[in-house]
Parts: C-alpha cells; sequence; structure tokens
C-alpha cells in the first residue's frame, strides 16, 4: 500500500480507537461480507428501524401499530419513547430475510407524518 493511503488509514483507525491495523483490517473486511451478505435478499438477517414521527397525524400511531401486528413474525420487538409535545420516536427490531426486512422497514418510511428515520441491517455471524 502506497505511504499516503497507508498515513491516512492509521489516523482514522486511531480515531476510531484502534490499536493496531490487524484488527481494523479484520473490522473491514467483516463489514465487507456483511454488506455482501444483506444484499441479498434472501439471507437471514436482523434489522434496526429507527423512525421518527409525527404524535397528531391522525391515525399514524394506529396504522404504524397495525402493520408490526400483521408482520408479527417478523417484528421481535419494538420502544416507543414521547420526544416531546409532538414528536415520538421508534425503535424496531426485525427478523427474517433481509429483502422482507427491508420492505417492511421502507413501507414504515414511506408512511405520512413519518418525519425521517433509517434502516440498519446486519446478520448473525
Ligand atoms: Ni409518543
Amino acid at each position: 500500500m502506497e505511504g499516503g493511503l497507508l498515513a491516512k488509514f492509521d489516523e482514522m483507525i486511531g480515531k476510531r480507537g484502534y490499536t493496531n491495523r490487524s484488527e481494523a483490517i479484520r473490522d473491514l473486511v467483516r463489514e465487507k461480507i456483511v454488506d455482501e451478505d444483506i444484499s441479498d435478499s434472501a439471507s437471514a438477517a436482523f434489522g434496526v428501524l429507527t423512525f421518527v414521527y409525527d404524535h397528531h397525524v391522525p391515525q399514524l400511531e394506529k396504522r404504524l401499530t397495525d402493520f408490526q401486528h400483521e408482520h408479527f413474525g417478523s417484528v421481535i420487538s419494538a420502544s416507543h419513547v414521547h420526544i416531546d409535545h409532538d414528536n415520538c420516536l421508534e425503535v424496531i427490531i426485525l427478523r427474517g430475510e433481509a429483502g422482507k426486512i427491508r420492505r417492511i422497514g421502507d413501507k414504515i418510511l414511506s408512511y405520512k407524518g413519518v418525519k425521517h428515520g433509517k434502516l440498519n441491517l446486519t446478520v448473525s455471524h
């Protein structure tokens, strides 16, 4: 690896708390393998969906709950935080095929009144 690239790599891993290159490289490889695995819609995966929504949008809370009940086999857990007078934060943990988890996450994030959110996928191995 050329010197400039290696120096940038050392700087980056130093900021992240790595004390040696080997562990940093191992983690990068693992990350790429996870990315590759979850790109296959049939692979067994876990998803963590985090989103913020408007508490005052009529029927939204009910729609969100009904949708999760429809997918009770995929939704492992759900946590709700009342952020303030107007906003709620919800974190849903999903388990199943990567493609199905992605469809569930996309659907929830598309609801009117869901302001923003993100789905993170990972694998168990
Ligand atoms: Ni709330």
